[in-house]
């Protein structure tokens, strides 16, 4: 046997210690990224995150929980998805943001893109659409290309198809029937330039503002007013806090259920199909759900205390309209005639 000076010896113990340790430290690590990164049973490839402005009783909602099942059922469970409704996770422009960080993965969006690109103005245009018939004419035609093709490069946003919503009105707490009764009125409106500009020229003061925060600001006072569809001022309670219904239907809309570029194109092929697909089935499913639900939600809103006024739907055009052009930019301009044009020949 060989025998090493003590020296010697204590330092290849030494050796010896630090090679064990390293290498039981390589297998932890190697352990570790086995159960951390591989998928477990039961659990999918992909698992996707959306943060919704609604709430779990909106057709949004709902189409996006259709969505989430059929993908799984579809995907043998390799795809799942996680809803997080009510602004809980993220406000609407922070979701486009977190969709761009790739930390979450989904929202639904509109107009609100403009701080992006300004074509999407022309999906909530005040007084742009009459019907559902422009609604789809816009959505189909060369304006709805262009804003999803903007969207992919801009945002980095895919858009899934188009998701319905009935036509924009004013709530408050003293009847508004013309223009006039507007004078200084504090009004929410979303972060989309073209709803300030519109309501400026319409005489009240426009207030930007998130949807979560909208209920505790008219409860506090600090906005007296707010305008959006039947169905999200059911949604979100602006029954309790607000007593008027004024019909002015100044905005007919769409919005995109919208998925992260980077996201979409991590899934392998098979599974980009299946989600395509179940992309356009959401939709079908969301249309169907907003036609029987549309009716639905004025009962409520009226058994729910709130009045409806009629108002002078052409006095608030007239007063709003030119201040809309001016606030666009020649080309949108351009675009304006061209919708305007097309609609006359249609
Ligand atoms: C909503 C939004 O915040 C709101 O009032 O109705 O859906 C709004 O229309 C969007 O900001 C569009 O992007």
């Amino acid at each position: 046997m060989l025998r090493l000076p003590i020296n010697k010896a204590k330092t290849m113990k030494k050796q010896l210690l630090v090679h064990l340790l390293l290498k039981g430290m390589l297998f932890f690590f190697v352990l570790l990224f086995f159960t951390t990164c591989q998928p477990k049973e039961n659990e999918p490839e992909f698992l996707l995150r959306t943060a919704l402005l609604v709430n779990e009783d909106h057709t949004w909602y709902k189409a996006f929980a259709y969505f989430g099942e059929i993908l799984e059922e579809r995907s043998d469970g390799r795809i799942k998805m996680e809803l997080y409704p009510s602004e809980q996770l993220a406000k609407e422009i922070e979701a486009i943001r977190m969709i761009q960080a790739e930390v979450i993965d989904m929202t639904t969006t509109g107009s609100t893109l403009t701080n992006w690109f300004e074509v999407a103005t022309f999906c909530e245009l005040p007084f742009l659409m009459q019907d559902s018939l422009d609604m789809q004419r816009y959505i189909k035609g060369p304006i709805g290309k262009l804003m999803e093709q903007e969207m992919i490069e801009k945002t980095g946003l895919r858009s899934l198809g188009h998701f319905q919503r009935g036509p924009r009105h004013l709530t408050s707490n003293r009847p508004i029937r013309h223009p006039d009764d507007l004078k200084g009125l504090i009004i929410r409106v979303p972060n989309v330039p073209s709803f300030v500009s519109t309501w400026k020229a319409l005489g009240a003061k426009p207030t930007p503002m998130a949807f979560s925060e909208v209920f505790t600001s008219l409860q506090q006072g600090t906005i007296e007013a707010q305008e959006n569809p039947f169905a999200m001022i059911n949604n979100a309670g602006f029954a309790e806090v607000q007593k008027y219904l004024n019909l002015t239907g100044h905005v007919l809309s769409w919005v995109y259920p919208v998925v992260g570029e980077k996201q979409f194109q991590k899934l392998p092929p098979d599974l980009q199909e299946i989600f395509l697909k179940a992309g356009k089935d959401m939709q079908k499913y969301e249309h169907d759900l907003f036609l029987e639900n549309e009716k639905k939600v004025q009962e409520q809103l009226k058994a729910k205390g709130m009045e409806f006024i009629e108002v002078d739907k052409d006095a608030f055009q007239q007063k709003c309209e030119k201040a809309i052009y001016d606030s666009l930019s020649p080309e949108m301009q351009e675009i304006y005639h061209q919708l305007k044009a097309e609609k006359d020949a249609a």
